[in-house]
């Protein structure tokens, strides 16, 4: 049926109508089993945009350098393939279908926090610190006294109850919009840090209340970004991944309310359960601000 449906439109377009038949029809019957299930939708869709659009090979071509020139500037510190990917939607959809899928297989995940998209700026082996440590480098806390945040809440499951011995581990770009790898003057997993969750579920930390910033603009991404005239925003966000024994890893970002770019973060991003209220902090001369936070997970 689809088959058909490409080869009346291919034949609309006046190109070759067994074209695309052909190329699904190459594929081998040891072939990878995940692989020959979907490359046929991928060949049908990737040959009837380019009959659809005339694409011609100086086009295809620059596409091509387009997606050299990611790969070329992608390396541990910065993954821009995966930025491409996030301006054009693709990784907040791939969540999106992901975390409908857990929802439909885990009976206990209604409830339960949204996830949000990773990103490109993520290290693994941030240090393990303790409760109430803080993630700002001191040589850096007095230029950023009136951002800095004590962070805490709990770990809990679908009912409430605490998970004890969870890990959150949290990373925030600093004031300049920048996270530790991209600034030569940040310090080492500066604004990165793991906590592990007391007995009762709880876990706490100084960090900063993060500004919007643009995504880097200067590979394809923000060639793209250009010649789109879109903006490079994201609204203020903390990035967040919390693990406990027993329960599915949740990967996810919260935002600070009131941030103008909350309705058209560039990477498409937000979800009205990650939305959080930064509220003015007395008597404690580390920070200015609380923010209170719990993140709700489903069992295995
Ligand atoms: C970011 O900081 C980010 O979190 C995402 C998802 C994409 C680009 C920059
Ligand atoms: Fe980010």
């Amino acid at each position: 049926m689809s088959i058909s449906a490409t080869t009346a439109k291919a034949s609309s377009h006046g190109y070759d109508p067994t074209f695309t038949g052909q190329v699904i029809a190459a594929t081998g019957p040891n072939a990878h089993k995940r692989l020959a299930q979907i490359m046929p939708s991928l060949l049908r869709h990737l040959h009837d945009f380019a009959r659809e659009v005339d694409l011609t090979v100086a086009e295809w071509m620059s596409a091509v350098e387009f997606i050299n020139e990611a790969g070329q500037m992608s390396n541990d510190r910065r993954n821009e393939t995966q930025l491409v990917c996030d301006i054009l939607g693709l990784e907040s959809l791939v969540d999106e279908i992901s975390s409908k899928l857990l929802r439909k297989s885990s009976p206990d995940s209604i409830g339960t926090t949204s996830s949000a998209i990773l990103g490109p700026f993520y290290r693994k082996d941030a240090p393990i610190l303790p409760n109430g440590a803080s993630i700002v480098a001191p040589e850096t806390r007095d230029a950023f006294a009136k951002d800095l945040a004590h962070f805490s809440g709990r770990v809990v499951d679908d009912k409430g109850n605490p998970i004890p011995n969870a890990i959150v581990d949290v990373w925030h770009t600093a004031p300049n919009g920048m996270y530790e790898q991209q600034d030569p003057d940040q310090p080492d997993f500066n604004l990165r840090g793991r906590f592990r969750t007391d007995e009762a579920g709880k876990y706490s930390l100084y960090c900063l209340r993060p500004a919007p910033y643009p995504i880097p603009d200067d590979g394809p991404s923000g060639l793209l970004l250009k010649l789109l005239d879109r903006h490079p925003w994201r609204p203020a966000h903390i990035h967040v991944i919390v693990t406990a024994d027993g329960y599915r890893p949740l990967t996810t970002q919260i935002f600070d309310k009131g941030d103008k770019y909350l309705t058209n973060d560039t990477v498409f991003a937000v979800k009205e359960d990650l939305i959080v209220e930064f509220v003015t902090r007395k008597d404690d001369q580390d920070a200015k601000w609380t923010l209170v936070y719990d993140f709700a997970l489903s069992r295995v």
